[in-house]
Protein backbone atom coordinates (compact mmCIF):
# COMPACT_ATOMS: atom_id res chain seq x y z
CA UNK A 1 0.00 0.00 0.00
CA UNK A 2 0.97 3.56 -0.66
CA UNK A 3 1.63 5.66 2.34
CA UNK A 4 -0.79 8.10 3.53
CA UNK A 5 -0.11 11.73 2.57
CA UNK A 6 -0.82 13.37 5.56
CA UNK A 7 -0.18 16.92 6.59
CA UNK A 8 2.76 18.37 8.88
CA UNK A 9 -0.28 17.91 11.32
CA UNK A 10 -0.55 14.22 10.96
CA UNK A 11 -3.44 14.29 9.73
CA UNK A 12 -5.00 11.63 6.87
CA UNK A 13 -7.05 13.38 4.14
CA UNK A 14 -10.56 11.80 5.74
CA UNK A 15 -9.39 13.60 9.03
CA UNK A 16 -8.86 16.44 7.08
CA UNK A 17 -12.19 15.73 5.74
CA UNK A 18 -13.93 15.40 9.01
CA UNK A 19 -12.69 18.37 9.98
CA UNK A 20 -14.47 19.93 7.35
CA UNK A 21 -17.88 18.11 7.84
CA UNK A 22 -17.80 19.73 11.97
CA UNK A 23 -17.11 23.40 10.12
CA UNK A 24 -19.79 22.84 8.05
CA UNK A 25 -22.30 20.95 10.14
CA UNK A 26 -21.88 23.36 13.06
CA UNK A 27 -22.73 26.24 10.79
CA UNK A 28 -25.60 24.52 9.38
CA UNK A 29 -26.58 24.18 13.16
CA UNK A 30 -26.06 27.43 14.22
CA UNK A 31 -27.83 28.98 10.70
CA UNK A 32 -30.79 27.42 11.13
CA UNK A 33 -31.37 27.91 14.86
CA UNK A 34 -30.96 30.99 14.03
CA UNK A 35 -33.91 30.84 11.53
CA UNK A 36 -36.07 28.75 14.27
CA UNK A 37 -35.65 31.49 16.63
CA UNK A 38 -37.93 33.83 14.50
CA UNK A 39 -40.16 31.07 13.55
CA UNK A 40 -41.04 30.76 17.46
CA UNK A 41 -40.12 27.24 17.65
CA UNK A 42 -36.92 27.53 20.08
CA UNK A 43 -37.66 27.59 23.17
CA UNK A 44 -34.10 29.02 24.66
CA UNK A 45 -31.78 32.14 23.92
CA UNK A 46 -29.79 31.49 21.06
CA UNK A 47 -25.55 32.72 21.30
CA UNK A 48 -24.62 31.62 17.87
CA UNK A 49 -21.16 31.17 17.27
CA UNK A 50 -21.67 32.08 13.83
CA UNK A 51 -17.45 32.73 12.59
CA UNK A 52 -16.36 30.87 15.62
CA UNK A 53 -16.11 27.27 14.18
CA UNK A 54 -12.50 26.85 14.00
CA UNK A 55 -12.16 27.31 17.72
CA UNK A 56 -14.41 24.43 18.43
CA UNK A 57 -13.25 22.28 15.71
CA UNK A 58 -10.01 22.88 16.12
CA UNK A 59 -9.77 22.00 19.67
CA UNK A 60 -12.11 19.36 20.42
CA UNK A 61 -10.95 17.63 17.09
CA UNK A 62 -7.61 17.20 19.17
CA UNK A 63 -8.83 15.43 22.06
CA UNK A 64 -9.97 12.31 23.83
CA UNK A 65 -13.16 11.12 24.77
CA UNK A 66 -12.34 10.76 28.02
CA UNK A 67 -10.84 14.45 28.40
CA UNK A 68 -13.25 16.83 29.58
CA UNK A 69 -14.69 20.47 27.65
CA UNK A 70 -16.54 23.10 29.94
CA UNK A 71 -18.57 24.78 26.65
CA UNK A 72 -19.66 28.47 27.04
CA UNK A 73 -23.32 29.64 25.38
CA UNK A 74 -21.65 30.17 21.65
CA UNK A 75 -20.07 26.88 21.90
CA UNK A 76 -23.22 24.31 20.61
CA UNK A 77 -20.55 22.41 18.51
CA UNK A 78 -18.53 20.89 21.18
CA UNK A 79 -21.73 19.04 21.95
CA UNK A 80 -22.00 17.68 18.97
CA UNK A 81 -18.36 17.15 18.07
CA UNK A 82 -17.97 15.13 21.73
CA UNK A 83 -20.51 12.84 20.79
CA UNK A 84 -24.46 14.42 21.43
CA UNK A 85 -26.35 13.88 18.04
CA UNK A 86 -28.03 16.28 16.40
CA UNK A 87 -31.25 15.33 17.00
CA UNK A 88 -31.16 15.33 20.35
CA UNK A 89 -28.97 18.58 20.70
CA UNK A 90 -32.24 20.27 18.43
CA UNK A 91 -34.52 18.60 20.97
CA UNK A 92 -32.74 20.01 23.75
CA UNK A 93 -33.28 23.65 22.15
CA UNK A 94 -36.81 22.96 21.20
CA UNK A 95 -37.39 22.01 25.23
CA UNK A 96 -38.22 18.72 24.25
CA UNK A 97 -38.44 15.70 26.47
CA UNK A 98 -35.89 14.27 23.86
CA UNK A 99 -33.25 16.81 24.80
CA UNK A 100 -30.71 16.82 27.05
CA UNK A 101 -32.61 18.01 30.28
CA UNK A 102 -35.84 16.90 28.91
CA UNK A 103 -37.12 20.54 28.22
CA UNK A 104 -36.67 21.42 31.69
CA UNK A 105 -33.74 24.13 31.32
CA UNK A 106 -33.22 26.67 29.07
CA UNK A 107 -30.78 25.38 26.85
CA UNK A 108 -27.68 26.51 27.70
CA UNK A 109 -26.67 24.61 30.83
CA UNK A 110 -26.73 20.53 30.32
CA UNK A 111 -23.66 18.20 30.55
CA UNK A 112 -22.96 14.59 29.65
CA UNK A 113 -20.63 13.42 31.84
CA UNK A 114 -20.11 9.80 29.75
CA UNK A 115 -19.22 12.15 27.14
CA UNK A 116 -16.78 14.76 28.95
CA UNK A 117 -19.37 17.84 28.65
CA UNK A 118 -19.54 20.00 32.11
CA UNK A 119 -22.54 21.62 32.12
CA UNK A 120 -22.22 25.32 32.56
CA UNK A 121 -23.41 27.92 34.55
CA UNK A 122 -24.31 31.55 33.21
CA UNK A 123 -22.35 33.69 35.25
CA UNK A 124 -19.20 34.64 32.88
CA UNK A 125 -16.40 33.11 34.38
CA UNK A 126 -17.79 31.18 37.36
CA UNK A 127 -17.07 27.85 34.53
CA UNK A 128 -13.30 28.37 35.03
CA UNK A 129 -12.60 27.70 38.58
CA UNK A 130 -15.30 24.07 38.04
CA UNK A 131 -12.82 23.47 35.27
CA UNK A 132 -9.69 24.07 37.26
CA UNK A 133 -11.18 21.47 39.87
CA UNK A 134 -12.10 18.55 37.01
CA UNK A 135 -8.85 18.96 36.06
CA UNK A 136 -7.41 18.57 39.86
CA UNK A 137 -10.05 15.59 39.58
CA UNK A 138 -7.60 13.77 37.19
CA UNK A 139 -4.10 14.54 38.46
CA UNK A 140 -5.45 13.54 42.14
CA UNK A 141 -6.15 10.37 40.37
CA UNK A 142 -3.18 9.94 37.95
CA UNK A 143 -5.25 9.79 34.62
CA UNK A 144 -3.44 11.52 32.20
CA UNK A 145 -6.83 13.34 31.08
CA UNK A 146 -7.44 17.26 30.15
CA UNK A 147 -9.72 19.52 30.67
CA UNK A 148 -10.16 22.40 27.75
CA UNK A 149 -12.21 25.41 29.15
CA UNK A 150 -13.53 27.90 27.21
CA UNK A 151 -14.69 31.84 27.98
CA UNK A 152 -14.67 34.69 26.01
CA UNK A 153 -12.31 37.73 26.42
CA UNK A 154 -15.29 39.67 28.66
CA UNK A 155 -14.64 37.05 31.27
CA UNK A 156 -11.23 37.30 31.27
CA UNK A 157 -11.59 40.46 33.09
CA UNK A 158 -13.61 38.50 36.07
CA UNK A 159 -12.52 37.73 39.15
CA UNK A 160 -12.88 34.32 39.07
CA UNK A 161 -10.87 33.97 35.52
CA UNK A 162 -8.08 34.80 37.92
CA UNK A 163 -8.71 32.99 40.56
CA UNK A 164 -8.58 29.93 38.51
CA UNK A 165 -5.65 30.49 36.15
CA UNK A 166 -3.98 30.96 39.21
CA UNK A 167 -4.99 27.65 40.79
CA UNK A 168 -4.06 25.41 38.31
CA UNK A 169 -0.63 27.12 37.96
CA UNK A 170 0.19 26.55 41.18
CA UNK A 171 -1.24 23.05 41.21
CA UNK A 172 0.27 22.36 37.39
CA UNK A 173 -3.72 21.63 36.47
CA UNK A 174 -3.89 19.30 32.86
CA UNK A 175 -5.86 22.38 31.50
CA UNK A 176 -5.96 24.11 28.60
CA UNK A 177 -7.62 27.67 28.71
CA UNK A 178 -8.70 28.67 25.16
CA UNK A 179 -10.54 31.99 24.96
CA UNK A 180 -12.61 32.71 22.44
CA UNK A 181 -11.58 36.35 21.75
CA UNK A 182 -14.20 37.82 19.25
CA UNK A 183 -13.88 41.13 20.07
CA UNK A 184 -17.18 42.09 21.83
CA UNK A 185 -18.39 41.48 25.40
CA UNK A 186 -22.31 41.61 24.27
CA UNK A 187 -21.81 45.59 23.10
CA UNK A 188 -18.81 46.26 24.64
CA UNK A 189 -15.59 46.01 22.40
CA UNK A 190 -12.36 44.75 23.74
CA UNK A 191 -10.09 47.83 24.01
CA UNK A 192 -13.25 49.44 26.58
CA UNK A 193 -12.60 46.47 28.71
CA UNK A 194 -8.49 45.67 28.70
CA UNK A 195 -5.69 47.92 28.48
CA UNK A 196 -3.52 45.28 26.65
CA UNK A 197 -3.92 43.50 23.44
CA UNK A 198 -3.65 39.55 24.17
CA UNK A 199 -5.63 38.22 26.93
CA UNK A 200 -2.43 35.70 25.93
CA UNK A 201 -0.54 38.02 28.34
CA UNK A 202 -2.47 37.29 31.31
CA UNK A 203 -1.05 33.25 31.54
CA UNK A 204 2.58 34.56 32.31
CA UNK A 205 1.44 36.11 35.60
CA UNK A 206 0.14 32.77 36.73
CA UNK A 207 3.14 30.99 35.53
CA UNK A 208 2.63 29.19 32.26
CA UNK A 209 2.73 30.09 28.90
CA UNK A 210 -0.06 31.91 26.81
CA UNK A 211 -0.32 31.89 22.83
CA UNK A 212 -2.46 34.43 20.49
CA UNK A 213 -3.29 32.75 17.52
CA UNK A 214 -5.65 33.25 14.65
CA UNK A 215 -9.00 31.65 16.09
CA UNK A 216 -10.07 30.99 12.18
CA UNK A 217 -7.49 29.11 10.78
CA UNK A 218 -8.51 25.53 12.31
CA UNK A 219 -5.09 24.00 11.66
CA UNK A 220 -3.39 27.14 13.69
CA UNK A 221 -5.90 25.97 16.60
CA UNK A 222 -5.59 22.31 16.32
CA UNK A 223 -1.57 22.59 16.20
CA UNK A 224 -1.88 24.80 19.27
CA UNK A 225 -3.85 22.35 21.04
CA UNK A 226 -2.52 19.85 20.04
CA UNK A 227 1.37 21.06 21.72
CA UNK A 228 -1.39 22.31 24.78
CA UNK A 229 -2.47 18.60 25.03
CA UNK A 230 1.23 17.03 25.28
CA UNK A 231 2.25 19.36 27.63
CA UNK A 232 -0.91 18.93 30.02
CA UNK A 233 -0.77 15.34 29.67
CA UNK A 234 2.58 14.44 30.46
CA UNK A 235 2.26 17.01 33.89
CA UNK A 236 3.41 20.06 32.06
CA UNK A 237 0.38 21.84 33.75
CA UNK A 238 -2.23 24.45 32.08
CA UNK A 239 -1.98 26.29 28.60
CA UNK A 240 -3.60 29.61 27.50
CA UNK A 241 -4.85 30.12 23.98
CA UNK A 242 -5.92 33.15 22.79
CA UNK A 243 -7.86 32.81 19.39
CA UNK A 244 -8.40 35.89 17.73
CA UNK A 245 -11.98 35.80 16.39
CA UNK A 246 -15.13 37.53 15.44
CA UNK A 247 -18.66 36.47 16.03
CA UNK A 248 -21.21 37.26 13.25
CA UNK A 249 -24.27 37.98 14.62
CA UNK A 250 -25.31 39.79 17.76
CA UNK A 251 -24.64 38.31 20.95
CA UNK A 252 -27.59 36.22 21.09
CA UNK A 253 -30.11 36.32 17.95
CA UNK A 254 -32.35 39.32 20.22
CA UNK A 255 -29.54 41.78 19.95
CA UNK A 256 -29.37 43.37 16.77
CA UNK A 257 -25.51 44.79 17.00
CA UNK A 258 -26.31 48.58 16.43
CA UNK A 259 -23.01 48.49 18.22
CA UNK A 260 -20.53 47.65 15.68
CA UNK A 261 -19.78 49.13 11.86
CA UNK A 262 -20.78 47.06 8.60
CA UNK A 263 -17.40 47.72 7.27
CA UNK A 264 -16.17 46.06 10.44
CA UNK A 265 -18.43 42.82 10.01
CA UNK A 266 -17.52 42.61 6.04
CA UNK A 267 -13.78 42.56 6.92
CA UNK A 268 -14.10 39.67 9.43
CA UNK A 269 -16.38 37.97 7.00
CA UNK A 270 -14.19 37.93 4.25
CA UNK A 271 -11.93 35.56 6.91
CA UNK A 272 -14.37 33.23 7.28
CA UNK A 273 -13.02 30.29 8.51
CA UNK A 274 -14.76 28.00 5.78
CA UNK A 275 -13.69 28.90 2.68
CA UNK A 276 -9.91 29.59 3.77
CA UNK A 277 -9.82 25.78 4.91
CA UNK A 278 -11.68 24.66 1.67
CA UNK A 279 -9.22 26.32 -0.34
CA UNK A 280 -6.43 24.75 1.93
CA UNK A 281 -8.26 21.32 0.95
CA UNK A 282 -8.37 21.83 -2.68
CA UNK A 283 -4.95 22.71 -2.99
CA UNK A 284 -3.90 19.79 -1.34
CA UNK A 285 -6.21 17.66 -3.28
CA UNK A 286 -8.11 16.29 -0.21
CA UNK A 287 -11.90 17.74 -1.77
CA UNK A 288 -12.92 17.35 -4.66
CA UNK A 289 -16.13 18.58 -6.13
CA UNK A 290 -17.86 15.41 -5.63
CA UNK A 291 -16.71 14.92 -2.06
CA UNK A 292 -17.54 18.36 -1.06
CA UNK A 293 -21.18 18.20 -2.62
CA UNK A 294 -21.47 14.74 -0.30
CA UNK A 295 -20.24 16.55 2.59
CA UNK A 296 -22.93 19.33 1.67
CA UNK A 297 -25.41 16.74 1.01
CA UNK A 298 -24.77 15.13 4.53
CA UNK A 299 -24.79 18.41 6.35
CA UNK A 300 -28.12 19.09 5.20
CA UNK A 301 -29.74 16.22 5.59
CA UNK A 302 -28.71 15.80 9.13
CA UNK A 303 -29.90 19.09 10.24
CA UNK A 304 -33.16 18.50 8.50
CA UNK A 305 -33.94 15.18 10.15
CA UNK A 306 -32.34 16.66 13.44
CA UNK A 307 -35.18 19.44 12.91
CA UNK A 308 -37.77 17.07 12.15
CA UNK A 309 -37.35 14.75 14.97
CA UNK A 310 -37.35 17.59 17.31
CA UNK A 311 -40.56 19.22 16.31
CA UNK A 312 -42.36 16.23 16.39
CA UNK A 313 -41.17 14.91 20.04
CA UNK A 314 -43.42 15.66 22.96
CA UNK A 315 -43.55 17.78 25.21
CA UNK A 316 -42.55 17.32 28.89
CA UNK A 317 -45.42 16.68 31.16
CA UNK A 318 -45.68 19.11 33.86
CA UNK A 319 -45.80 16.68 36.72
CA UNK A 320 -41.93 15.48 34.94
CA UNK A 321 -40.45 18.91 36.12
CA UNK A 322 -39.73 17.66 39.66
CA UNK A 323 -38.04 14.51 38.02
CA UNK A 324 -34.28 14.11 38.27
CA UNK A 325 -33.61 16.14 41.45
CA UNK A 326 -30.53 15.66 43.91
CA UNK A 327 -31.88 16.23 46.63
C1 LIG B 1 -20.82 37.84 35.95
C2 LIG B 1 -21.72 38.12 34.74
N1 LIG B 1 -21.83 39.39 34.29
C3 LIG B 1 -22.61 39.65 33.22
C4 LIG B 1 -23.31 38.65 32.59
C5 LIG B 1 -24.19 38.94 31.36
N2 LIG B 1 -23.48 38.49 30.16
C6 LIG B 1 -23.72 37.26 29.64
S1 LIG B 1 -22.74 36.94 28.34
C7 LIG B 1 -22.02 38.47 28.41
C8 LIG B 1 -20.93 38.85 27.44
C9 LIG B 1 -19.85 37.83 27.43
O1 LIG B 1 -18.75 38.25 26.70
P1 LIG B 1 -17.51 37.30 26.51
O2 LIG B 1 -17.07 36.75 27.83
O3 LIG B 1 -16.48 38.06 25.75
O4 LIG B 1 -18.08 36.07 25.67
P2 LIG B 1 -18.86 36.11 24.28
O5 LIG B 1 -20.34 36.22 24.61
O6 LIG B 1 -18.37 37.29 23.52
O7 LIG B 1 -18.57 34.83 23.59
C10 LIG B 1 -22.53 39.20 29.45
C11 LIG B 1 -22.11 40.58 29.83
C12 LIG B 1 -23.16 37.33 33.11
N3 LIG B 1 -23.77 36.28 32.54
N4 LIG B 1 -22.37 37.10 34.18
Amino acid sequence: MPPIKRTKFKLAPEQLRDMFYWLKLIRAFDERLSILVRQGKVRSGVYTGIGQEAIIVGTVFALRKEDYVCPLHRDLGSFLMKGVEPRVMMSQMFAKTTGLSKGRDSALHSGVNELGIFGNTSMLGANLPVAAGLALTFKMEKRDNVVVAYFGEGASNTGDFHEALNFAGVQHLPIVFVCENNQYAYSVPVEKSMAIDDVADRAESYGFDGVAINGNDVLAVYQATQGALARARTGGGPTLIECKTYRWHGHSEHDKAFYRSDEELAMWRSRDPIPTFTTYLQHMKVLDDKQLQEIEARVAKTIDEAVEFAANAPDPAPEEAVNDLYA
